[in-house]
């Protein structure tokens, strides 16, 4: 199976954001593998309007326009796809005790376990708190109709911001972290950014492919600290109370609410821990 290289590299001192530049881009038929990496973003977004914040320089802002062969209902796994990539390239990382700086190594010694997916688009420390975040915007007006539809997909990685708690603003104290204070030293910002984007040709390429997506689907279930645990699902007017129970081969997160599984596509989950 052919896959593409993410090398066209944008690089953006300051920009807006890296997924309304890409959303742009496709909508002039720019290709499977542009890459957009900034520095930092006047208007970084998240999901249903929410901003993503970042001091300038501290962390890796990027995003990838994709183009699969992908049915609507399907579209979720393009986010699993980069977060995924993500969990390779941060797995790959080796502490180097020596100058107490932290390189990104596919050869080395995994830390696969330092940050995990919480469905449907984070990462996670051990304790739950939120080291990247994932957006998939797709724009179907946009469609060049000799190209498969594109897909945008951003995310941003707390690397070396916050150094400490006390560096976060109020409303993220003990919800964000950066990958630095989970691996104990300073981060390499650029052999993450390229172990990432060599871990996105093969996830990329799965995302065109029955088995490549079931693929998907199993890695995300392997990673997905949100299995087995009592969420709470908000969805637009509805709110419910379940336990999570599997991932559909679509990505789609299956909720078991009192023996009634309901199958949640997009919604903000939250993890309820024992007493909360
Ligand atoms: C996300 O949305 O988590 C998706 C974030 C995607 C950001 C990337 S950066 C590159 C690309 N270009 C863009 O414009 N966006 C993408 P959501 O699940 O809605 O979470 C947003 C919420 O996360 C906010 O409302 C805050 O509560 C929290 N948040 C904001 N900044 C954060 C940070 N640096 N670390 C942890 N949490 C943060």
């Amino acid at each position: 199976m052919s896959q593409t290289t993410f090398t066209d590299v944008r690089r953006f001192d300051s920009i807006d954001s890296t997924n309304r530049y890409l959303l742009d881009e496709a909508r002039s038929g720019a290709p499977e593998g542009v890459v957009a990496v900034a520095d930092h973003q006047t208007a970084g977004r998240g999901r249903l309007g929410r901003r993503w914040e970042a001091p300038p320089g501290a962390n890796l802002l990027l995003s990838v326009l994709l183009r699969p062969a992908l049915d609507l209902d399907q579209r979720h796994l393009a986010t699993t796809a980069v977060a995924l990539a993500a969990v390779d390239a941060i797995s790959g990382m080796v502490v180097d005790d020596g100058s107490g700086s932290v390189a990104a190594n596919s050869s080395g010694s995994g830390l696969g376990s330092a940050v995990t997916i919480k469905w449907p688009n984070d990462l996670v420390t051990p304790d739950g708190r939120k080291v990247a975040g994932v957006l998939a915007e797709a724009d179907l007006a946009s469609a060049v109709p000799s190209l498969p539809a594109p897909v945008v997909v951003g995310i941003g990685i707390n690397v070396n911001w916050p150094a400490t708690d006390e560096d976060l603003p109020p409303e993220l104290t003990g919800a964000a972290a950066s990958l630095r204070q989970v691996l104990g030293a300073e981060v390499d910002s650029e052999a993450l950014l390229d172990a990432l984007l060599a871990a996105l040709g093969p996830r990329a390429a799965a995302l065109s492919s029955v088995s490549g997506r079931a693929r998907l689907a199993q890695d995300l279930r392997s990673s997905c600290t949100t299995l087995g645990t009592t969420v709470r699902v908000d969805l637009p007017g509805e709110s419910f109370v379940g336990t999570a129970s599997s991932v559909t081969d679509d990505g789609h997160l299956v909720v078991d609410v009192d023996g009634t599984f309901r199958t949640v596509v997009a919604g903000d989950v939250v993890h309820v821990r024992p007493g909360a």
